[in-house]
């Protein structure tokens, strides 16, 4: 316990100094505001919840190609699609039920409070007009631009916007390196600095012409053309055109693959992007965000029923609120522009529970345990403005009224309520000499996960030594004779 404490202490240093929360002071931001991250940071981290979109030409192919039906938004490597076969999709991707106030509703009411959409995928395709290339939305039937009919209903749903973009690029001849597979698409005359001024002015058109972008979330910095010298002009470049924005990890090459975190210090970016997955424990000091499928691809995949249970992604989201990170969680919306129906329905499952229950997401911090318990989670809201709260998040309701909580103390507790959908539920609560004990009802609230709620006044709560860390470093002492 005490080392996974010691790993995390270690790898937050490391994120801090490399500059996962953007305060590498040895980057030189110049930004006009001369914005330092005071501040910029607070509303991402109060957050705690947003919508990944992952759409563009891919989601026509619905997962399918030949006969495999395992494909989704990188169908155009993994069916090996010839670059002019891929291309002919563009003039007839033509979302007639995309109605991005519907989007923006949906996310609201689950409980999110910032979407990010793909703007451009590995496949190159421009989900906006874009005045650097044709491979773009005006060669759609419906030309329309997608992303400033999602930028206007963001705003008007009070839900900050980001844009996801990607630095890999299968379709500009200026990106290296080609794929494998494609023999006959020469790299003769390929540019990759031009490349790079390519990605820099479509960056810039998505900074300028959206009003005030809130996110930067880069992609597909991980092939060796790109470096951490492109990384950091690039993090500089949106932090002048956009001083407020907060930019993700992958803008550099510092990520330590799907863990998501820096491999060491120097390299930019303000917020680690574990992927699928969610950091062992909470990590001290440093910004980070899970980003997940709600089923197995990003892209939409009609074949594809793997879909994690609302009871699932509900655990997962107070899983990463509870070790102090941002979860977001992806949808693939169908060419049509119509959400898959099984996504909809747990967005609604998960905003039913947000809104009973999402006090104790919102705003809140890591929890003050080493880890997490038997029965489910714990975060801490430090300064509410009655003091510190302690919420206990319960997946497994016990079947004895009792329910445990090692380590607690009922010091400065002076209220314990089971949080519902009706009133607060008083309960009551017995000191132990190894923690607390509350008293719970026979019935649960909510099927999948019930939060008490511990108001401790004016004081923090006080927790007991941890035992099972005191035993550590009495082994270790016993060692050093
Ligand atoms: O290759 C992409 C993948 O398609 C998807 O966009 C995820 C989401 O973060 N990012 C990359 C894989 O790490």
């Amino acid at each position: 316990m005490q080392a996974h404490w010691l790993v995390a202490g270690l790898l937050a240093m490391t994120a801090c100094q490399s500059g996962v929360t953007g305060h590498d002071s040895s980057i030189d931001l110049n930004a006009p505001s001369g914005l330092k991250d005071e501040g910029r940071m607070d509303w991402w981290r109060d957050a705690r919840f947003g919508l990944f979109i992952h759409w563009g030409l891919y989601s026509r192919l619905e997962g399918e190609y030949g006969e495999r039906n395992d494909h989704a938004e990188w169908i155009r490597t993994t069916a090996q699609i010839p670059l002019e076969e891929y291309s002919q999709l563009q003039a007839g991707f033509d979302p007639v039920h995309y109605d991005a106030e519907e989007w923006c509703r949906v996310a609201k009411e689950a409980g999110m409070k910032y979407v990010v959409i793909t703007t451009k995928h590995h496949d190159g395709f421009c989900l906006w007009p874009s005045a650097q290339t044709d491979f773009d939305v005006e060669g759609t039937a419906s030309r329309r631009d997608l992303l400033g009919e999602l930028a206007r209903a963001a705003r008007k749903y009070d839900l900050k916007i980001g844009w996801y973009h990607s630095i890999m690029d299968w379709h500009h001849p200026d990106y290296l390196p080609r794929r494998g597979w494609e023999v006959n698409r020469s790299a003769e005359g390929a540019d990759f600095d031009r490349y790079v001024e390519y990605l820099r002015a479509q960056v810039t058109e998505l900074l300028t012409d959206y009003g005030p972008i809130d996110i930067m979330w880069f992609d597909g910095e991980w092939e060796s053309t790109w470096n951490s010298e492109y990384g950091r002009d690039l993090y500089r470049m949106c932090r002048k055109l956009n001083p407020g924005i907060i930019i993700n990890n992958r803008v550099d090459n510092g990520r330590a693959g799907m863990a998501g975190l820096d491999k060491g210090p120097g390299y930019v970016g303000d917020f680690g992007t574990p992927e699928q997955e969610v950091p062992a424990g909470g990590l001290l000091g440093v910004d980070w965000e899970t980003c997940m499928t709600m089923n197995r691809y990003w892209g939409w995949n009609r074949a594809d029923t793997e879909w994690k249970s609302s009871a699932q992604l509900i655990h997962t989201l107070v899983d990463v609120a509870s070790k102090g990170g941002n979860f977001l969680l992806n949808v693939g919306p169908k060419p049509d522009g119509d959400f898959p129906e099984q996504a909809a329905e747990r967005l609604k499952d998960i905003g039913d529970w947000m809104e009973v229950f999402g006090a104790s997401i919102y705003g809140t911090e890591a929890s003050p345990f080493d880890a997490a318990f038997p029965w489910g989670r714990a975060t801490l809201q430090p300064n509410a403005k009655e003091g510190a709260i302690l919420y206990l998040h319960v997946f497994d309701w016990p079947r004895t009224p009792q329910l445990f909580v090692p380590r607690l103390t009922e010091s400065g507790l002076v209220r314990a309520e089971l949080m519902g959908a009706d009133s607060p539920y008083p309960i009551g609560w017995q000191n132990l000499e190894d923690g607390m004990q509350f008293f719970l009802p026979k019935l649960k609230p909510h099927p999948d996960a019930n939060v008490i709620r511990l108001d401790f006044g004016g004081a923090q709560p006080i927790l007991l030594p941890d035992p099972e860390a005191e035993a550590e470093v009495d082994s270790e002492e016993v060692g050093v004779d």
